[in-house]
């Protein structure tokens, strides 16, 4: 892939640029200080669940490390951290009584980001359920739902007045479709009727939080983290299309529409049949909550094709170590797509970035593809806000190198690159680049 000359001086000056990361995915610790189980620990111990056999238990030990590694962000010249909280480490089964020391190390972390005067972007919930709730029929059961919004209250009560902006979920989709649609992530469930009726009480977990939190102090703006992407037919034959038409409703509707219309697609609710999800009464108004911001999360496009094998994705920019197409032009078309179809509240680029299969040689990582997607993905995203799309910032995925879930390490997201026997941090190459870009933009 060519590199784009793009500047963050063709952005807003107030536009906000980041990168991301997750609790479990970094933090480590996963017993320390009261930190109850979560259902990421517990998966890691099935055998075959994690490609490379690893597991949570020191991933990035950001947990220990966590000022060296805001002292990287600050260095990065980012103005925001986008993180998780784990919830299993404030409330270790999910109900009931708090951790103080699981708050007090997001106490400490907030206050390292402040001294730099970063903003933090928190998420609630990024996939680690409390093993105890799990243990009570984890999504599928509703009253899950009810927890998940004890606990935003009391998050929010505590930090919000710290904390710039709170999402409640990150990608339900994957919740739903990863974790009991075909088993891959936890709890590694494969049943499509369970799936879609976690998926509704993800939504409905979603309302009720944003309500909570509404009616709790603290001035953070509070939404949603979706994972979204264009669906594009392979050929132009009926089934291709309609194919496309599919997996665009049962994967961005069928989160969207709830959120901004009250309902579920009509197309998706027809597909699913006997599947489809128990709606109580009111569902829909819980759901539909006014949002101060949307989170989109964008890595590529879906490429349909009905054929057997099926017909491969052209890829003429390459695919990433996930063999994920590179396709960056599918932003700015799904962006433009969902400003068509909802009312949309800004918008920010929650995630976005590829894996490489780095290494460090001589003391640098040259990952060249990865400054070229970013700089792909950031003229695109440029386009879209130049025909109307209002999008307020930019997050990497991902800071660190880190546990890639039911890949292991084996994945690398970082800009800057982790030495997992050591825990030494490398900038790479991109790193430095990101540095730069935004130092240039003088903000
Ligand atoms: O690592 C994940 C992250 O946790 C959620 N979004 C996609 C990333 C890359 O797979």
């Amino acid at each position: 892939m060519k590199p784009i000359s793009v500047s963050a001086r063709q952005f807003p000056g107030d536009f906000v640029w980041g990168t991301a990361t997750s609790a479990f995915q970094i933090e480590g610790a996963s017993s320390a200080d009261g930190k109850g189980p979560s259902i990421w620990d517990s998966f890691c111990t099935r055998p075959g669940a994690i490609k490379d056999g690893s597991d949570g238990k020191v991933a990035c030990d950001h947990y220990h490390r966590y000022r060296e590694d805001v002292d990287l962000l600050s260095d990065l010249n980012v103005d925001a951290y986008r993180f998780s909280m784990a919830w299993p480490r404030v409330q270790p089964c999910g109900k009931g009584a708090w951790n103080e020391a699981g708050f007090g190390f997001y106490d400490r972390l907030l206050d390292a980001l402040a001294e730099k005067r970063i903003d933090a972007h928190m998420t609630l919930y990024h996939w680690d359920l409390p093993q105890a709730l799990q243990d009570e029929g984890g999504w599928l059961n509703r009253d899950t739902a009810h927890r998940f919004a004890d606990y935003a209250y009391e998050v929010k009560r505590r930090f919000g007045d710290r904390i710039a902006a709170i999402a409640t979920h990150n990608e339900p989709w994957c919740t739903a479709n990863l974790g009991y649609g075909n088993a891959q992530f936890a709890p590694g469930v494969a049943d499509l009727k369970q799936s879609v009726q976690v998926s509704h009480h993800l939504l409905v977990s979603h309302g009720l939080a944003m309500q909570a939190m509404r009616a709790a102090p603290g001035s953070a703006r509070l939404g949603i983290v979706l994972n979204q992407w264009t669906a594009d037919p392979a050929t132009d034959s009926e089934a291709d299309r309609a194919l496309a038409e599919w997996e665009y409703a049962r994967s961005v509707q069928w989160f969207m529409d709830p959120i901004f219309k009250k309902r579920y697609p009509e197309l998706a609710l027809q597909g699913y049949g006997a599947d489809a999800p128990q709606v109580q009464a009111g569902d829909f108004d819980i759901i539909a909550q006014p949002l101060d911001f949307l989170g989109c999360n964008y890595y590529f496009r879906a490429w349909c094709s009905a054929e057997d094998p099926p017909r491969p994705a052209p890829a003429p920019l390459g695919t990433t170590d996930m063999d994920w197409e590179i396709y960056p032009e599918g932003l700015p078309e799904l962006l433009l797509k969902l400003k068509a179809e909802y009312p949309l509240p800004p918008l920010y680029i929650t995630e976005n970035g590829m894996a490489r299969a780095d290494a460090v040689e001589n003391g640098s990582v040259r990952d060249p593809e990865r400054i070229a997607f970013v700089q792909a993905h950031l003229a695109a995203l440029h386009r879209a806000m130049c025909e109307g799309v209002d999008v307020r910032g930019y997050f990497l995925w991902s800071l660190l190198d880190n546990f890639e879930w039911n890949s292991g390490y084996a994945k690398r997201f970082g800009i800057v690159h982790v030495d997992y026997q050591t825990q030494r941090r490398t900038l790479k190459d991109s790193a430095r680049w990101y540095r730069d870009f935004l130092a240039h933009g003088a903000r």
